[in-house]
């Protein structure tokens, strides 16, 4: 049976990463859709590398939880018949053991010069504007995905999403396109679909929605 899960903030934010729209959703009374843009980068850069570089420091101190840990027990179990994409930019699916993880918006640890289209590793600081390491130009930015731009992967995530036989989506609250929409790709390919949320999602489309914490809803799905 393939499988596809995707997820969002809320499968992290019982590991301490806050999510986007919950109550505690907003940074320095900035809504993401104010900072997660190229716009807000080319007006001000500093407090968009602030941004990232907070989000950096918290990832350094967080451990993944027994959801992230429960879907690589999943990859385990069923290898390529899952397809895990998620809209996250931390790493606590990998930490946690996970393989082949799908990041469509992008990593918080990876810088990308737009100068020479380079992608690289970064776990430092990007607020001091240091220069590529491989053409020297000051042009790094982070290798996020932000409004209006293309997410990454989207031919093999819709292969996917049509070739399924279950979607799962855990902890987003499908507001965001193309995300939201994964839903409705998956049911038009013959997909079942299943919600697990502490609260039901906008774009609430799924035959089976279960509400409650990822550390519990997760597991006891795998199980
Ligand atoms: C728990 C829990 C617990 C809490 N257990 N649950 C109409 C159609 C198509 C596109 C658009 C459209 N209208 C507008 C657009 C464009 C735009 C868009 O969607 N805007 C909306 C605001 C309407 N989209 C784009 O611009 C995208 N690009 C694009 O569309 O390109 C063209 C294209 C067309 C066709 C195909 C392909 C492409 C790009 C979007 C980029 C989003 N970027 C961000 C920032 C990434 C970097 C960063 O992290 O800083 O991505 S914004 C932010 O939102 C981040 C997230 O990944 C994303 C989604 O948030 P998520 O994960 O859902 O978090 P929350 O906080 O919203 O929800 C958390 C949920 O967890 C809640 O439901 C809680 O209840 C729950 N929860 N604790 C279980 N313990």
């Amino acid at each position: 049976m393939k499988v596809v899960v995707l997820t969002g903030a809320g499968i992290s934010a019982e590991s301490g990463l806050a999510t986007f729209r919950d109550a505690d959703g907003l940074w320095e009374n900035h809504r993401p859709e104010d900072v997660a843009t190229p716009e807000a980068f080319a007006e001000d850069r500093a407090l968009v590398q602030r941004f990232y570089d907070e989000r950096r420091a918290v990832l350094a101190r967080v451990a993944p939880n027994a959801a992230h840990r429960a879907l690589a027990e999943l990859e385990n179990l069923i290898g390529d018949d899952l397809f895990l994409v998620t809209q996250n930019i931390d790493d606590l699916h990998e930490q946690a053991g996970s393989r082949r993880v799908h990041h469509m918006h992008g990593e918080l640890r990876a810088a990308w010069c737009v100068s020479c289209d380079s992608r690289m590793p970064w776990t430092g600081t990007l607020a001091d504007e240091p220069p590529c390491p491989r053409c020297g130009v000051a042009a790094l930015r982070p290798d996020v995905v932000w409004f209006g731009e293309m997410p990454y992967g989207m031919d093999d995530i819709h292969r996917a999403l049509f070739t399924c036989d279950l979607f799962v989506s855990i902890g987003t609250s499908g507001v965001v396109y193309p995300a939201a929409a994964f839903v409705d790709y998956a049911i038009a390919g013959g997909s079942d679909t299943l919600e697990l949320n502490l609260e039901r999602a906008a774009n609430s489309d799924f035959r089976v929605s279960r509400q409650g914490l990822a550390s519990e809803l997760v597991p006891a799905w795998v199980a």
